[in-house]
């Protein structure tokens, strides 16, 4: 199988560094040409756990048509990104291609389904965690599932392939029927976290474990709870709170992707994660004041002259 991956971040270099001891060819499509150069020269380097970080050479393109029709894509560009790297990505999409967004934040199907069919399109969620140290350097900051579904039941015999072909791979992975409430569930954690962390510029540990922080938390995570149940969502989990401080624990040696970005100076995913929550919030007339507050304070950051 052909296996093309579009965006060499963090996220995109861990899946393209796990799967390339696979037996399927895998190209990664990155529009940054430093970015291509870099991993075209050194390839990608992936530590994990502190061992000898483990080397691959996976071909790397910025031009789509150097790679041909693809069995599967994966999308994991940052989530504003999404529309132009699915135009980018137009020529491997041939009619029977699979195309997979594991990307944070909402917004991303209703982006990609402009120019996919809905029956070629899984959404996801990944909690595997990585950092990047530098153009194609990734460490590999937690082994978490990954969560894949179908938008429409004729699509779960794709579902089904990718989880095989992540699991040959040692990626664990599971389908799910209905993957909005997964969507759901991973968007209130990175809620949650994600702006926190980046406001305050510590590790996810801390949101758990400081008062403060997780006052805060608390209260971002149950605003988007009480949107996601007027919308009729029921949460893969029983209590979102609970369940942002376990990931709080289980990552607390994690930099969030969003104090990642900010501390690169780069723009964030804020408008898909806490924005999204205030713009569903407005339009049902629900008060989600932490929710539009955090929005505004990453927004601050994100101008050059404050970060
Ligand atoms: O998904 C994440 C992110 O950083 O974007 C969490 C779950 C917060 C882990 O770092």
């Amino acid at each position: 199988m052909k296996i093309v991956i579009a965006g060499a971040g963090a996220m995109g270099c861990l899946f393209a560094g796990l799967l390339a001891g696979s037996r399927h060819e895998l190209w990664l499509l990155e529009k940054d040409a430093g970015k291509v150069d870099a991993i075209r020269s050194a390839g990608l380097s992936i530590e994990i756990s502190g061992a000898e970080p483990a080397v691959s050479m996976p071909s790397i393109t910025a031009y789509a048509g150097d790679a041909g029709i693809a069995d599967v894509l994966v999308l994991l560009v940052k989530a504003y990104d999404t529309a132009a790297a699915v135009q980018a990505a137009l020529p491997v999409i041939g009619p029977q291609t699979t195309v997979l967004t594991l990307q944070n934040g909402l917004g991303n199907i209703e982006a990609i389904t402009r120019a996919v069919p809905q029956t070629l399109l899984l959404a996801g969620t990944t909690a595997q965690g990585a950092t990047l140290l530098g153009n194609g350097r990734v460490r590999h900051a937690g082994r978490g599932e990954t969560v894949i579904g179908p938008l429409v039941p004729e699509g779960a015999v794709r579902a089904h392939a990718v989880q095989e072909i992540f699991q040959s791979a040692g990626i664990p992975a599971t389908v799910a029927e209905d993957i909005q409430p997964v969507l759901w569930g991973k968007l209130l954690v990175n809620a949650g976290i994600n702006a926190l962390t980046a406001i305050m510029r510590v590790k996810n540990g801390r949101v758990g474990d400081m008062e403060p922080l997780q006052a805060v938390m608390r209260r971002a995570v149950a605003e988007g709870a009480a949107v996601a149940q007027r919308l009729g969502i029921s949460l893969p989990y029983p209590d979102p709170v609970v369940r942002t401080t376990e990931i709080c624990c289980a990552t607390a040696e994690n930099f969030s992707s969003m104090y990642q970005d900010i501390s690169l100076g780069r723009r964030t995913e804020i408008d898909s994660i806490n924005g999204v929550i205030v713009e569903y919030a407005n339009r049902l007339g629900l008060p989600v004041p932490v929710n539009c507050m955090l929005t505004r304070m990453v927004h601050a950051l994100e101008c050059p002259s404050v970060s």
